[in-house]
């Protein structure tokens, strides 16, 4: 249980989902740990949790990686020892509606763009040349099914996701001439609060998602970005697609009820 002892990992959004499962399995195989997202209650309570529980530094902070001028004053703010980060978690991310193209809110369409395209790269654009200076570091992008499928209504999520598959496919080529290893977890569906945020609070709507059909958690996809930061240095893992066993694709589901 110590596959990444004396490594540090900076996990965006980790006050949920995908992103909370990560921080914990990665606090079980040792790893330092740097939290962030907007909830800052929630990264504290996590934080406090995983010190306790398996005797590691944690750091965290809340931050919106929408807020470019944010990411770059709380990252450089660092105390140096916690810049050493060896592992990026990419993850903060959400989805809004399901409307179609032409009838979407320009609001949902401005806040997945700004949280999972941009935010993304603000937080790379900080972290990557540390890594490249050190001669160390993985990235793993979460990207999705979305990111290599369309949906009726998954329009500028969809792309979203496409524009985090492309991202990724540009960082392996620009870090080619590196030590540094890039990533994309691509997962179908995983039940966290992803489809509550897409619904706005919508529960019952939300709950119906996932009705019928066994979906992924969020530690199914963490032990995927586990495999991918855990593999000898000469191997890099360019894309992970997990998905239930009951789904098929964005559009093809078994369901039973
Ligand atoms: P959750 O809603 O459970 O978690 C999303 C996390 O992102 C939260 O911690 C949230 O924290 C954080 N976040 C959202 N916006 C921001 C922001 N502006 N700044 C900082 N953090 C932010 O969803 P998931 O765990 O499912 O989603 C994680 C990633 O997985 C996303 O990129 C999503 O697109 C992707 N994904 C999800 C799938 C699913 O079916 N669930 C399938 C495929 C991919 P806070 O609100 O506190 O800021
Ligand atoms: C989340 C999976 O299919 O709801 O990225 O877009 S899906």
């Amino acid at each position: 249980m110590n596959l990444l002892r004396n490594r540090v990992a900076f996990i965006t959004g980790a006050s949920a989902g995908i992103g909370e499962a990560t921080a914990a399995l990665f606090a079980e195989e040792g790893a330092n740990l740097i939290l962030a997202a907007r909830r800052g209650d929630r990264i504290q309570k996590l934080a406090e949790r995983l010190r306790k529980e398996y005797q590691i530094n944690v750091h965290f902070f809340q931050l919106d990686v929408r807020n470019q001028r944010e990411v770059e004053t709380k990252l450089t703010g660092l105390p140096e020892e916690w810049k050493t980060i060896d592992i990026l978690v990419n993850n903060a991310g959400l989805s809004r509606g399901l409307e179609k193209l032409h009838e979407g809110k320009l609001s949902d369409w401005e806040e997945m763009i700004d949280t999972n395209i941009k935010g993304l790269l603000y937080v790379s654009r900080v972290v990557i040349p540390w890594m490249v200076q050190r001669g160390k570091g993985d990235i793993v992008n979460i990207g999705s099914i979305a990111g290599h499928e369309l949906y009726p209504g998954g329009n500028v999520y969809c792309a979203t996701k496409f524009a985090v598959d492309a991202l990724t496919k540009g960082m392996q080529i620009d870090l080619v001439d590196t030590p540094l290893r890039v990533s994309t977890v691509d997962p179908g569906m995983v039940e966290t609060e992803f489809s509550m945020v897409r619904f706005h609070g919508d529960t019952e709507r939300a709950k119906k998602v996932y009705q019928g059909i066994q979906p992924l958690s969020g530690r199914d996809v963490a032990e995927a970005i586990l495999f991918c930061v855990t593999r000898p240095p000469h191997i890099n893992i360019h894309q992970v697609r997990i998905m239930p066993t009951n789904q098929a694709g964005a559009m093809v589901t078994y369901r039973t009820g």
